[in-house]
């Protein structure tokens, strides 16, 4: 069994939208351990060390302010390749296309909607987490 820890974000659009239970049960109901959980309202700064991946890409910036426009919710989760999993749990990136059962399938609204209201972050392998991890848990 490898266990292991991943950072989740519950955006700004899943908070907003009242979505945070209704994720945080998809996440206890697959029997992930909560080990920290935070409300965050990150700066500037915090949001292009975590996206720094991402930076020069033309949705950066639509990202960066997307990310600013409410609070988040910070989650270290912790579990047995928990880092696929809520990664599978999450469904793929854009909501439009999700599958179904997935958080970003179920819960991603179709009008009009953009690609980074996703509703939700997942670290995508063991150095993004441990990266991730100590931005939003340092
Ligand atoms: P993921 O969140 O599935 O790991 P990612 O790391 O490639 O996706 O991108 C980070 C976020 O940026 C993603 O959640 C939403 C946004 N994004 C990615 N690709 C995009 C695109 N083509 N247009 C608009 N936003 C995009
Ligand atoms: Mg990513």
């Amino acid at each position: 069994m490898a266990t292991e820890e991943t950072l989740v974000l519950v955006k700004p659009d899943g908070v907003a939208r009242g979505l945070t239970g209704a994720i945080l049960a998809r996440i206890e109901a697959k029997g992930y351990a909560l080990v920290d959980i935070r409300l965050v309202e990150p700066d500037r700064e915090t949001l292009a060390q975590h996206y720094a991946e991402h930076e020069g890409k033309p949705f950066y910036e639509p990202l960066l302010e997307f990310m600013l426009s409410g609070p988040s919710v910070a989650i270290r989760l912790a579990g047995n390749r928990v880092i696929e999993g809520f990664r599978s749990l999450a469904g793929t990136t854009d909501p439009t296309t999700a599958a179904p059962g997935t958080i970003r399938g179920d819960f991603g609204r179709d009008w009009g909607l953009k690609v980074q209201q996703n509703l939700v972050h997942g670290s995508d392998s063991v150095e993004s987490a441990e990266r991730e991890l100590a931005i939003w848990f340092a």
